[in-house]
């Protein structure tokens, strides 16, 4: 493994040197497909019946681009070195393959689109159409990162055709969004049905998640088991990736649902329990410290994801974590178990479907591959 890379991360918790936030210029409201409407809650989905396909109202775009800012500075604050990525104006222009057209999405979650593991970068293949060229943000930057020295890899990109959603999939499991209220056990994922198919690979970064040689895996509605069986057989014998379920009727991304705070030591959402006995067995085994935070309060707008973006934080490192700053019983939560909170005005980003974890992706930890289990 090669030392001089910039990029370099193993886990979650390593004291952070690099970090990209991501950029919300160009954004563009998705059209409301039949897949989006697992994206987007069902209270605004008249919003993008009106939107989807053009530019969100300036000024939420304004707002959230200061939120981020405001991100970037307690970042620089604290003596982490910030990049940024470039802005697109181009979003919201519809484009056409050989399988499909869309419009653009291009909101700022970085960690959907990128996985760092070790030296290597690797471009999620994603699965939503208006996100089929979000990496084109990135690239000004990887290429940079790949001079200097890093491994940069894009997973196979899917085509995107009919096959890959389940056309039929109730729209009625829908409302059961991302494990808020009581959930019939008969929903589409409790039961092993997702709007993505296996048709062929696809994944979002933000489905794995990483401690050392092990790293969790989840099967979403983004995210399918060939794209998980891609990411094991592309990383070889040095990391064991596991699939993971949860006790969620909308599951996108594990960023706010299971969340590492440091060397044996977890967060678990309380409204998405794990259920996989086998992953919970090794947690257990290995010494780990389950923890149920409070719910979010955050006075903000959810588009796209559940009040639980206020466990989707960003460790700088074992002791430092940072939150939104409304997120006051989240904050309380964190000191009550030793950790020191950094605080971020960032609630005006929470419309775009997006926290801390979310618009950010660690380049550089310091740290070295390790097993935790
Ligand atoms: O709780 O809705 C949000 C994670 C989005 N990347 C949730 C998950």
């Amino acid at each position: 493994m090669k030392t001089s890379s910039p990029v370099c991360s193993y886990n979650e918790w390593d004291p952070l040197e690099e970090v990209i936030v991501g950029t919300i210029d160009g954004v563009t409201a998705p059209v409301l497909t039949h897949d989006m409407k697992t994206f987007i809650r069902k209270d605004y989905w008249t919003f993008y019946q009106q939107y989807g396909g053009k530019p969100y109202p300036k000024e939420l775009v304004q707002k959230a681009a200061r939120a981020l800012d405001n991100l970037q500075k307690v970042l620089e604050d604290e003596g982490v070195v910030v990049r940024r990525p470039d802005s697109v104006d181009y979003a919201h222009h519809v484009f056409k393959t050989p399988y499909f057209e869309s419009a653009g999405f291009f909101n700022a979650d970085v960690r959907d689109v990128l996985l760092v593991v070790g030296d290597e970068i690797i471009e999620a293949p994603m699965s939503q159409r208006c996100r089929y060229f979000e990496f084109l943000r990135y690239r000004t930057l990887i290429q940079e990162y790949f001079d200097k020295g890093s491994i940069w890899t894009a997973a196979p990109k899917p085509r995107m055709a009919n096959s890959l959603y389940d056309w039929d999939y109730p729209e009625e499991d829908m409302a059961f969004f991302r494990g808020e209220g009581n959930v019939p056990d008969s929903v589409g994922p409790l039961n092993g049905r997702f709007i993505t198919t296996e048709a062929e690979p696809c994944f979002d970064a933000a489905d794995f998640t990483r401690f050392g040689r092990d790293i969790l895996a989840q099967r979403s509605h983004v995210t399918n088991d060939l794209g998980i069986k891609w990411m094991q057989r592309h990383l070889g014998s040095d990391y064991r990736i596991h699939t993971v379920k949860f006790r969620d009727p909308g599951p996108i991304h594990m960023d706010a649902t299971w969340v590492p705070i440091g060397e044996g030591r977890v967060l678990s959402c309380p409204d998405r329990p794990c259920i996989s006995s086998d992953v919970l067995d090794m947690f257990k085994q290995g010494g780990w410290e389950i923890f149920y935070p409070p719910r979010g309060v955050a006075e903000a707008e959810f588009h796209m994801s559940s009040r639980w973006l206020s466990m989707n934080i960003l460790m700088i490192d074992q002791e430092r974590v940072v939150v939104e700053k409304s997120e006051e019983p989240t904050i309380r939560f964190f000191k009550e178990i030793g950790l020191k909170p950094i605080l971020v005005d960032f609630k005006d980003h929470y419309i775009f479907g997006g926290g801390l974890h979310c618009a950010t992706c660690d380049v550089r930890r310091r740290g070295t591959l390790q097993s935790y289990f």
